[in-house]
């Protein structure tokens, strides 16, 4: 049975006002927390895993890109310097010989304007004391509550080294802090996800036999149960196709499909990246390319009991993406990823998901790998959102139909955190405990 909502407010309460409307807006995105749905940052209890201060922050492989581009230093000579040293050579590279004109450098100059520390410094002394004085815990906190930000999901690489000695010692202590289980090795590069494998001990066979299946879901089932993530995610190339005749195709069908049913988790897709198109530049070097948008389709249609989080890294798929989320109510649109977190682009791709989604996708995530960028990647973009926002009911207004206060809440509310929540079931309190 529908319940009907009463949707009439006193004439007092619509804004009606074009200069209200737009703070009215500007504080509602300012103020409301927000889940972020996808970063690599870690809480300080995975020790070497959490990043923070002002070494890497400059040493962020955005920025090192951007430093090739105003240095004739070699990648040798640069990779074979200390952390330091790179952070000190790009700060003079791109904060005093040049100006920081692109994103990723004025990311630096909200951080250091947060903190109050000097954006005209002609070294890194100040920031380095700043930084080091800090106690860890209350850094955290203090970031996390700047930033608005109420909770984090992480990237959890099963196959990775390090995250593997963690969490077979330890536990997440940290409530604001989710896993997610990452997948790219065993979709990517099954070779290598191979020897990884065999060499934790499972017994598995190339080709993927029955038995091979049944150790991969094992391995999968012990993860989920290890680390109790939100959803399983995978970063693919712009050449990915589904259905294909490849070991991916096989994986996703007979693994990771089952498993997503099996334990009612979403997969996230993260579609576009082409990896190491210059290997000189290390995590760098990667590059992106356009890919095809019906394979997600065909995905949600022959899966439309399974949910899929998804974001293409080429702005050319953005209007494609919307018009599959329109076709495909278990499809998400998530955030503007990486090359595209810039302010003109997220700008544009906003602007298009609302006019095609209304409020029924995820605006942004941050993608942080260092603790303080949460300050810079959210300041931006609750500006940008806010902007693309006002428009919207903006036009609404000038076509007839005010807004409330309220109204303006809840659209920011199901953008910001209740659109992930209730995707992948994680309770709202904590979505609004900050
Ligand atoms: O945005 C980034 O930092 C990229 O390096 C990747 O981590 C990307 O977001 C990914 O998750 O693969
Ligand atoms: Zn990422």
């Amino acid at each position: 049975m529908i319940t009907l909502m009463d949707n009439r407010v006193a004439r007092s309460q619509l804004i009606t006002d074009r200069s209200e409307l737009r703070q009215q807006v500007e504080q509602t995105v300012t103020t409301t927390p927000v889940i972020d749905v996808h970063t690599h940052v870690f809480p300080p209890a995975f020790g070497g895993m959490f990043l923070q201060g002002i070494d890497d922050l400059l040493t962020y492989h955005y920025l090192i890109s951007e430093t090739f581009r105003s240095t004739d230093l070699s990648h040798e000579r640069f990779w074979l310097m200390t952390k330091a040293e790179r952070a000190d050579l790009v700060w003079q590279a791109l904060f005093v010989e040049n100006t920081p004109l692109s994103e990723a450098t004025c990311g630096i100059i909200s951080v250091l304007d947060a903190f109050g520390l000097d954006p005209r410094s002609p070294d890194l002394a100040e920031a380095r004391a700043f930084f080091r004085s800090q106690n860890r815990n209350e850094h955290l906190d203090r970031v996390l509550q700047i930033a608005g930000v109420s909770d984090v999901v992480m990237t959890n690489d099963p196959f990775n080294e390090r995250e593997t000695l963690f969490w077979n010692g330890a536990r997440n202590d940290d409530a604001r802090f989710h896993a997610s289980l990452r997948l790219d090795l065993l979709l990517n590069d099954w070779p290598e996800a191979m020897q990884t494998l065999t060499r934790q001990g499972l017994r598995i066979d190339g080709k993927l036999n029955n038995s091979t299946v049944s150790e991969l879901r094992r391995f999968l089932d012990e993860w989920i149960a290890r680390i109790d993530p939100l959803y399983m995610a995978v970063s693919l190339p712009a050449e990915f196709k589904f259905p294909d005749d490849d070991m991916r195709d096989r994986l996703i069908r007979k693994v990771v499909l089952p498993t997503a049913r099996e334990h009612g988790l979403s997969l996230a897709l993260m579609i576009g990246v082409r990896r190491g198109v210059n290997p000189a530049l290390r995590s760098a070097g990667d590059g992106m390319g356009r890919a095809d948008v019906k394979a997600l389709e065909r995905l949600c249609e022959e899966n439309p009991d399974l949910k899929f989080l998804a974001t293409f890294l080429s702005r050319e798929n953005q209007h494609e993406l919307c018009v599959s989320a329109r076709k495909f109510n278990n499809l998400m649109p998530f955030g503007c990823w990486w090359f595209l977190n810039n302010p003109s682009i997220v700008s544009e791709i906003t602007r298009e998901r609302l006019e095609l989604l209304g409020a029924s996708f995820i605006p942004q995530h941050s993608d942080a790998r260092v603790l303080e960028q949460f300050i810079y990647k959210w300041r931006h973009a609750r500006s940008i959102i806010g902007a693309s926002l006002y428009e919207s009911y903006d036009r609404l207004l000038q076509n007839g139909r005010a807004v409330t206060r309220q109204e303006i809440a809840r659209d920011v509310e199901r953008m910001f955190s209740g659109n992930f929540s209730s995707w992948v079931g994680l309770p709202q309190q904590s979505a609004t405990a900050t």
